[in-house]
């Protein structure tokens, strides 16, 4: 049998939960403060994932007003169910004053998602799953330990004080639960250690949905702690049974690159693993790069969306903003066949700039984009970690420049005459040395030949430095004015 490439989704889409209807799966992750939250991914083999939309895509579902504080909090690990005919997703938009749990609903998994139903419980990670007797219980992780409740399914209502349940086997941070069923027991799969290199998952299984829990043996059932293996923080998983009776693991993983301490600019990944059940307990396979076997269904194409030519009438689904949708800011209409961004006077710098991007999918990649810069005072392209670390080559006062902000620190770096009004912006990221990478950035001669105006380390933009949970962003932004770009271009390079 043929088999497959991990990540499955590259880039930055962490915490993934997975379920089946009929014969397809759904898949969710973390979005953070980028704006529409949660995107949803369709697929018929689970290994060729099409994003159908993004779960929270009304500003009446997602507030992210008061994640101002870090780019990490908003909305963390979403749990994607399918009960009675609908589609469940429960999650968590978090903040420095709380977390903040609520699930919404789909007949159909691409829209549209209903308003949201707050539930008053306190703490990360909620998960969905019903009794036989159709109580709905929500597991969720509090700091030291994983909670039960009993919710209204309809109103939200917690209906009896979350418990204590089983916590995993003493690493720190025991979170990401998720309750299952499989025949007449009932299991639940934990992550413990942390996200970072001590990532693992653990399980435990019982007779009823509380217990009381037996920890499987073989704790942790997925890790790549402590080896030189190229994948690494595994962990924060779900499990799903195939249509031909098959089980898989989606976990999340990093690709650590450069010298100690390794440095992930990607964020965490969506990694797919085979399960098999022995003496009642899952064992995963080796989760590797190229994994040899493959889950049953039809083999599609790995659609990474390459060109955006602005011809849609609305930006598709892998766009986003940060923090809010750019409503009247962004317009496909005044100039069909580009995108015009208009300035709210706000760098990148800013809480909710004039941004829209696309998540950096590839270690070795090139974006491109042909700008106009009409009236603006800077526009152009740029690659985003968050507030504080960013990298853009941009058009300003008739020149082409690159600015680095690192922290603290912001300097514009080159600054050349442009030799026309319309131009393309370019950025590729190659191998570093020492560290994850190098970002070329610069622009297009007459006869495409790429004018490289900065050649910067790519470690200032990864989480290492960064800190938090998200990976890196590349797209378009406007301070200032008025700026339309006629397309954008995405391509992997590696291999
Ligand atoms: C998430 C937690 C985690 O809530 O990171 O890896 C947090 N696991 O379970 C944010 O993604």
């Amino acid at each position: 049998m043929s088999g497959f490439h991990n990540p499955v989704i590259p880039g930055f889409f962490p915490d993934p939960s997975v379920c089946r209807a009929g014969d397809e799966y759904f898949l969710v992750t973390s979005s953070f403060t980028y704006f529409p939250g949660v995107p949803i991914f369709r697929s018929a083999n689970l290994i060729d994932w099409v994003q159908v939309g993004n779960v929270l895509n009304r500003p009446s579902q997602l507030d992210l007003s008061a994640t101002t504080d870090y780019a990490s909090h908003g909305v963390w690990a979403p749990t994607i169910r399918y009960h009675a005919g609908r589609f469940w997703v429960i999650t968590t938009n978090h903040t420095a004053s709380g977390s903040h749990n609520f699930f919404v609903t789909a007949e159909n998994p691409a829209g549209p998602w209903s308003d949201p139903t707050p539930t008053d419980i306190d703490g990360i990670d909620p998960d969905l799953a019903w009794d036989d007797e159709g109580n709905c219980l929500v597991h969720f992780g509090v700091g030291g330990g994983i909670m039960r409740c009993r919710i209204d399914d309809r109103t939200g209502a917690v209906l009896e004080p979350p418990e204590p349940t089983w916590s995993g086997t003493g690493l720190q941070f025991p979170e990401a639960p998720h309750l299952l069923r499989r025949s007449d027991t009932w299991y639940l799969l934990i992550a413990e250690g942390g996200t970072e290199r001590g990532h693992t998952v653990a399980i435990a299984r019982g007779s009823s949905p509380a217990g009381p829990w037996e920890a499987c043996p073989a704790n942790p059932i997925l890790t790549h702690r402590s080896t030189d293996h190229p994948i690494q923080n595994t962990g924060h998983a779900d499990l799903v049974e195939a249509t031909d009776g098959s089980w898989w693991m989606v976990a999340l993983g990093t690709r650590p690159r450069g010298f100690s301490p390794g440095f992930h600019v990607l964020g965490r990944e969506t990694f797919l693993v085979p399960v098999e059940w022995a003496g009642g307990w899952p064992v995963t396979g080796d989760l590797s790069l190229q994994m040899p076997t493959s889950p049953p269904g039809p083999r599609g194409s790995h659609p990474v969306p390459v060109r955006d030519d602005f011809d849609a009438s609305a930006l598709a689904p892998h766009w986003i903003s940060v923090r809010a949708p750019l409503a009247g800011a962004a317009s496909l209409d005044k100039r069909p066949g580009w995108l015009t961004l208009h300035g709210n006077g706000q760098g990148l710098d800013a809480d909710t700039p004039v941004f829209v991007g696309r998540r950096q999918q590839h270690h070795r990649c090139r974006a491109r984009a042909r700008i106009d810069p009409s009236d603006s005072t800077e526009a152009g392209l740029a690659v985003r970690m968050d507030e504080d670390r960013h990298y853009e080559v941009f058009r300003h006062e008739g020149n082409i420049a690159v600015r680095a902000r690192i922290g603290p620190l912001a300097d514009v770096i080159a600054s050349v005459p442009s030799p026309s009004a319309d131009v393309v912006l370019r950025v590729e990221t190659h191998d570093g040395d020492y560290g994850p990478d190098r970002i070329r950035l610069g622009y297009e001669t007459g006869d495409g030949a790429f004018r490289v105006l900065a050649d910067l380390d790519g470690r200032y933009l990864s989480t290492e430095v960064a800190t938090g949970f998200t990976g890196r962003v590349i797209g378009l932004y406007v301070v200032s004015g008025t700026a339309s770009f006629d397309w954008f271009d995405y391509q992997a390079t590696d291999g």
